[in-house]
């Protein structure tokens, strides 16, 4: 039997939460060193310690109302009064983090940030960092930073942005935070912080190996190698775990410190009176160099993953109690008796009231309304205010910068011959940049190439690198910085090069910008209007990489905008109707732009010049959902389709009137998140039969959606057949036509309607 086995056994049904709570009280009572008498406020609190005894006494009251909340909530979780026990215990030295710095900085916090919060909570007057997290951690509709949707670290007064759970998907908004911070002066854009703001982000030492991490330091560092400024505060808060994976010995420092252009620091996070200083050297180093900082904080995990991880069955004991032996709680103990701050009686007397306010907070906060109604749940997901957006969507008061812009009145865009899809998107895209002087528009190869398809060409020319500019390659960063900019208070026109490479990077809108209005209960915005070059029908060529037709990846994600035009009138005025969502509702939208119909310029016939249009004037614009229905008064055949289904539908109802003798109207949804379930059933119900033509793919694509409307409207008995893309990759070469719908498909289809 080892020496260990007793030791085991005295531990093996002990609750670790109480194992640390009696080690500080027992560390307290048992404390043997001398003291000193108290130094004034201003002094340090140990010799040779940045940090002052005001410091440290209001850290350290930042630390035990961490723990206090972390042990609170281990204990009335099994009571259902709280619904989340992930704590902080182990890494409240990142109190130091938010003491130094302001609460102007804009934070994107790691979920054991708790210290972070509770030190924060001090820069603004009236606040009570006790209180407002007891309501988070209750869920209570009335937890001021999410509103009772989310166990969340967040506050709007105290710029503290709400995240999500998924680690590490923070940093490219962060990171875009920062730059955007920069990039105002730039444009001339007035910023909601003060310009030597600085973005901070924490996560963990096993997150710092997460792809969305690493393309962060990366495109943090890729920026300041070219000397342009990037003032982000990466604080790796390594406790040298992750859940049950240790990281290896020294990992973060062997991969970090001698990292090009990400410039490092390290402090203890165990110790105040040690690692205040090079806390400080870091956040000074970011501030006044506008350099990526790496700072690597030493922390601890104290009481294990969260409440649901119970240690002692995958690690031994000796192991605990050595990991216990490190909390920062029991170091800074011992500073504030060795500096004589408190008497043990009074330590103890502190730390007791600390958990009794915690404890009264959280009982309280139990009595506070719950979420109990579904409309309260969704209310800040997807606002929106028809009238105002219409209103802005319309506004066209540039008129004097459009004439600059586009060359004198005889050259507007709306004076000249109709034009296809492509041209009238980058004239409107010209005229959203003479309207809105804080939109931006990046991505790959934008700038002086104008785009793959040459959509945004002379934007560069005409508003300047400022404003519209190449990025690295890598759609995570791409969406990060448009988080970054929006935060910022600006209109980000991100550009995806091809839909399949959107998916590489969905999570940035699914998990994070599309929540966050949801998140902070409306509090935080981030509107965007993302262009994508989307979708099939190359003429063969491509492939799957550049014909790609899944929408289904998007097409789920709660209070996401979708619009997808089919020509360039309509194109033209959706982007207005979007980007005006955008600003008044702060909505995050996608724009999915037909590439085989970017440069259509006939529909029947070769040089027949019909599916070119008119640049609608600038007052123009469409109501959200509005569909584009060709032949209303047609009665016997309704077709559903968007995009390039539009055109080929067109062509295939001349063939079946033709044929049939029918009447066929065509809707072109032109809207497909939210669909307009209501106009859908409305077409159904006024025609005797239904075609779907989505060149989506068969599963869980629009179509679904469009049949699923009209069974609900009652209407299953209507004679309906969907004409739609098979579930597979595109081939390349002409074999691709065969997996897409085609002109002949949707004529056999209605043939087959009887
Ligand atoms: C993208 C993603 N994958 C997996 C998880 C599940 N998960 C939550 S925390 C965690 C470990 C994180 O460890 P570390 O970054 O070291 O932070 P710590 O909890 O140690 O502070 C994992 C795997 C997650 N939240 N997000
Ligand atoms: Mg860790």
């Amino acid at each position: 039997m080892s020496a260990a086995a007793p030791i085991a056994a005295r531990h093996k049904n002990v609750n670790r939460a109480e194992v640390c709570d009696q080690n500080f009280v027992e560390f307290v009572q048992n404390w043997q060193g001398s003291s000193t008498r108290p130094s004034a406020l201003d002094a340090p609190v140990l010799a040779g310690s940045l940090a002052s005894v005001r410091d440290f006494v209001e850290l350290f009251e930042s630390q035990l109302i961490s723990r206090h909340l972390d042990l609170m909530a281990r204990v009335l979780r099994v009571k259902n009064k709280v619904f989340y026990t992930i704590g902080s215990s182990g890494h409240e030295g990142n109190a130091m983090v938010a003491r130094l710095t302001r609460h102007t900085d804009p934070a994107f916090l790691h979920y054991r940030s708790g210290a972070f919060m509770a030190e924060r909570f001090r820069k603004l007057p009236g606040m009570d960092p006790i209180m407002d997290s007891a309501l988070s951690f209750a869920a209570s509709k009335d937890d001021p930073a999410s509103g009772g949707r989310h166990k969340v670290w967040g506050s709007k007064p105290l710029w503290v942005l709400p995240q999500t759970s998924t680690i590490a998907s923070h940093l490219p908004k962060a990171l875009g935070t920062a730059i955007a911070i920069e990039q105002a002066r730039r444009i001339g854009h007035t910023l909601p912080v003060p310009a030597d703001a600085i973005a901070i982000c924490s996560f963990g030492d096993a997150s710092a190996n997460h792809a969305t991490a690493q393309t962060a330091f990366n495109a943090a560092a890729w920026t300041a190698y070219q000397k342009l400024p990037a003032p982000v505060l990466f604080v790796c808060e390594d406790n040298g775990i992750g859940i049950s994976v240790k990281t290896p010995n020294d990992w973060i420092a062997a991969s970090f410190s001698g990292r090009r252009d990400l410039d490092y620091f390290r402090a203890d996070g165990l110790d105040i009176a040690a690692g205040y200083e090079g806390v400080a050297r870091a956040i000074h180093h970011c501030r006044t160099t506008r350099r990526p900082t790496f700072l690597h904080l030493r922390t601890t995990r104290i009481m294990g993953h969260a409440g649901t991880d119970f240690e002692i069955e995958w690690r031994s004991v000796e192991e605990l109690v050595a990991v216990e032996a490190t909390d920062p709680l029991l170091r800074s103990a011992a500073i504030a008796l060795e500096a004589g701050l408190f008497s043990k009686e009074q330590l103890l007397a502190k730390y007791e009231q600390i958990r009794q306010k915690c404890f009264a907070a959280a009982e309280e906060a139990d009595r506070r309304p719950k979420l109990t109604d579904l409309a309260d749940v969704i209310s800040p997901l997807a606002p929106y205010h028809p009238d105002a957006v219409d209103a802005e969507a319309r506004r066209a008061d540039y008129a004097d910068k459009r004439l600059t812009v586009f060359g004198g009145e005889e050259k507007l865009p709306e004076k000249l011959p109709p034009r296809h899809l492509a041209i009238q998107i980058n004239q409107a895209l010209h005229d959203l940049f003479c309207k809105y002087p804080q939109a931006l528009l990046f991505g790959e190869d934008v700038a002086q190439k104008g785009g793959v398809y040459t959509v945004t060409k002379g934007l560069h020319k005409a508003f300047k690198n400022a404003r519209v500019f190449n990025t690295l390659l890598d759609e995570t960063i791409i969406l990060g910085l448009a988080q970054g900019f929006s935060n910022m208070g600006m209109l980000p026109l991100p550009e995806i090069q091809y839909l399949a490479y959107f998916h590489n990077a969905c999570d940035q809108i699914r998990g994070e910008a599309a929540s966050l209005q949801f998140f902070s209960n409306g509090q935080y915005r981030n509107p965007m209007v993302m262009r994508i070059a989307s979708l099939g029908y190359q003429r063969g060529f491509g492939g799957h990489f550049h014909n790609d037709n899944s929408i289904t990846a998007l097409r789920d994600i709660p209070g996401l905008v979708i619009g997808c035009p089919s020509r360039g009138d309509d194109a033209a005025c959706m982007l207005r109707t979007l980007t005006a969502l955008a600003a008044v509702d702060g909505r995050v939208c996608a724009f999915l732009e037909p590439i085989a119909l970017y440069m259509t310029k006939d529909l029947y016939a070769a040089g027949d010049g019909q599916w070119q249009f008119a640049y609608p004037p600038p007052s123009e614009a469409l109501v959200l959902g509005e569909p584009r229905v060709y032949t209303p008064e047609a009665k016997d055949l309704v077709v559903f389709t968007y995009g390039n289904g539009v055109p080929m539908s067109l062509r295939a109802a001349r063939e079946i009137e033709r044929e049939k003798g029918w009447q066929v109207r065509v809707v072109d949804l032109r809207w497909l998140l939210p669909l307009n379930e209501a106009a859908i059933a409305q077409h159904a119900r006024e025609c005797a039969r239904v075609l779907v033509v989505d060149e989506g793919r068969r599963s869980a694509g629009v179509g679904e959606g469009i049949i699923t409307a009209i069974a609900e409207a009652g209407l299953s008995a209507r004679p309906l057949k969907r004409v739609v893309g098979v579930d597979t990759y595109t081939p390349l070469a002409g074999a691709a036509l065969l997996v897409l719908p085609s002109d002949t498909d949707i004529v056999a289809a209605a043939r087959a309607l009887g």
